[in-house]
């Protein structure tokens, strides 16, 4: 099935991010460490003129580190763009975060000056609970579903920086359909507008070529299953998901399959390298 998600609160969202963004020193774009590039919002990016623009690779802690590496490497190449990999539940992972926007503000960050930053990003992506982090306090509400944030909240730090937390917006044209299940398989994705089975299918198929072996330890399993559909019923025999007759139920598997993935319990994994994004011409060339 096509996933396209794009609520009518988010529309909204993009009109009050684009009309914000004009009274902003630095813009936080939140992003999700295991899929930076399909987890960037290009119609925000579009926005960027010249403002200093942060790309935070949050749930570091549940991606594949040498991954995240290569796309901090891939990132900073970008004329005008930062980026830091935290997980924004940890204290100590968001302190250079402040510091980084003074740097980046030097004229703010002074008594009635405050550095004025907006915090943007998909939805589902951790972008509330970076802000309570930095808080030091419950500022927002956060929640493990997409689009628990639906206004703009305007929140001051009192130490110089104030933040503006804004609902995660996706774009109306999901043409990226492989970004699109990236996204779906990450959690970014409302679960009506999309079907856990083929989502399931496709993060198989990704863990089997790329982290084999952490399915191996993860399942107990022998042998490697040659395909998605071999692998799910593994997983469904093992967690225990049958239907009354004894056999696998796949959509449980599927989401129960997922929710392991997206708590890091099959182990740290990104779902897309800097390498799966480049032209294809040049892929050739690197192989
Ligand atoms: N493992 C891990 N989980 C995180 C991290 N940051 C946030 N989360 C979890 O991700 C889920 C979503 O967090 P929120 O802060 O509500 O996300 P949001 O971007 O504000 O989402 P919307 O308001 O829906 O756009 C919550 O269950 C958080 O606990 C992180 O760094 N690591
Ligand atoms: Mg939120």
């Amino acid at each position: 099935m096509t996933i396209k998600w794009f609520p009518g609160h988010m529309g909204k969202a993009l009109e009050q991010i684009q009309e914000l963004i004009k009274r902003i020193d630095v813009v936080i774009e939140v992003l999700d460490a295991r899929l930076p590039y399909s987890s960037a919002n290009h119609k925000l990016f579009e926005m960027k003129r010249t403002k200093p623009w942060i790309k935070v690779l949050n749930k570091h802690d549940l991606a594949d580190p040498a991954v995240t590496k290569a796309w901090i490497k891939e990132m900073e190449l970008q004329e005008g763009v930062r980026a830091l990999p935290l997980s924004a539940q940890k204290h100590s992972d968001t302190k250079p975060l402040i510091k980084l926007c003074q740097t980046l503000a030097p004229r703010r960050g002074k008594p009635g000056l405050p550095v004025r930053t907006m915090i943007v990003g998909i939805p589902n992506v951790g972008k509330s609970t970076l802000i309570n982090t930095l808080a030091g306090k419950r500022m927002a509400k956060t929640g493990d579903k997409p689009a628990i944030t639906t206004t703009t909240q305007l929140i001051d730090l009192h130490n110089g920086v104030v933040l503006n937390d804004t609902p995660g917006v996706l774009w109306p044209d999901m043409s990226d359909q492989d970004g699109a299940y990236r996204l779906a398989a990450s959690g970014a994705i409302g679960a009506n507008a999309m079907d856990s089975t083929e989502v399931g299918f496709y993060a198989g198929e990704y863990l089997l070529k790329r982290y084999p072996e952490m399915l191996l330890k993860r399942y107990g399993l022998e042998t490697l299953p040659p395909t998605p559909h071999d692998l799910l019923l593994a997983v469904g025999r093992r967690l225990g998901c049958l239907a009354g007759g004894g056999e696998v139920n796949m959509n449980r598997t599927a989401e129960a399959f997922l929710r392991e993935m997206r708590s890091g319990k099959i182990g740290r994994i990104s779902l897309e390298e800097p390498n799966d994004h480049l032209p294809v011409e040049f892929s050739a060339e690197i192989e």
